[in-house]
């Protein structure tokens, strides 16, 4: 889950201060909110999807990372997100990118039907966002990834190896020792293919700003400009973002 870029391809992303990627985060607002992929409008700014079990702390973490109490519906009872829901970010009303907030999968008390329903409107919105540029991968390391997470990367797999983005976050980590959190560190490190994977907590505030600064860097890629001198590189404005990723 950790592709090589091509040669072509810019890596060097400037790094934000932790300052300008939560203030970019402080302003997400409540963009549209559908209960299947064809309700969602179609979007050219970057995308970037949280997915997860049930509970593992998705629509917390969007919260945290925005600054703000209420704007993804958080829960204790499991199953509380149940439509794909979109937030824009951006400075003076600009959307340049938008979060999403996907219910999460695994909760055993939903109906057959419903589950099943679900994980097609999931897995269909995975493979097909035209504009979805990367993916955070919620876990709560108590449980480590799943059965149900594996499918969840396999059915990803193949844009990753496009160059979707993709991080695994694992949550509630203020419930953890340091010596249980570099143990999940290592098991997930080693079930996510390299990819990278980080320690999050919405209580302790852990990992807060360097995922808000990743997530700026996603939204904000690097081009090189023709005549810029050798390893010279400039942030893309919002509306030249890259073309849509090659579908499985
Ligand atoms: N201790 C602790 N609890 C957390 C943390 N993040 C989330 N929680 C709790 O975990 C529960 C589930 O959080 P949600 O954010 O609603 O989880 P979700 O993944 O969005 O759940 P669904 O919408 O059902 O998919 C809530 O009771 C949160 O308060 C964390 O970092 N630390
Ligand atoms: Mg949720």
């Amino acid at each position: 889950m950790n592709p090589t870029p091509s040669a072509s391809e810019s890596t060097t992303a400037t790094v934000p201060t932790p300052v300008i990627a939560m203030g970019w985060m402080h302003t997400a607002r409540f963009l549209t909110t559908a209960p299947q992929l064809h309700f969602l409008p179609p979007l050219d700014v970057p995308e970037i999807a949280f997915v997860g079990r049930s509970n593992a702390g998705k629509s917390t973490c969007i919260n945290t990372l925005t600054q703000q109490k209420q704007l993804a519906f958080a829960s204790k009872k499991p199953g509380r997100t149940q439509h794909i829901n979109l937030f824009a970010l951006g400075k003076q009303n600009v959307t340049d990118a938008v979060l999403t907030d996907l219910p999460g999968y695994g909760y055993a008390a939903v109906p057959k039907q419903d589950k099943i329903r679900w994980q097609q409107v999931m897995a269909n919105y995975l493979v097909s966002r035209e504009n979805l540029t990367g993916i955070v991968l919620l876990c709560d390391p108590r449980l480590g990834l799943t059965e149900l997470d594996e499918i969840l990367l396999d059915v990803i797999r193949p844009r990753v190896a496009a160059g979707l983005k993709f991080l695994v976050l694992l949550t509630k980590s203020d419930k953890l020792t340091r010596v249980e959190a570099n143990k999940a560190l290592s098991i997930v490190r080693l079930q996510a293919g390299g990819g990278e994977v980080k320690l999050f907590s919405a209580l302790k505030k852990q990992g807060v700003d360097e995922v808000a600064q990743l997530l700026w860097q996603w939204a904000h890629p690097v081009v090189r400009t023709p005549k810029a001198e050798p390893g010279v590189t400039t942030a893309a404005p919002a509306s030249d973002n890259p073309a849509p990723l090659a579908l499985p």
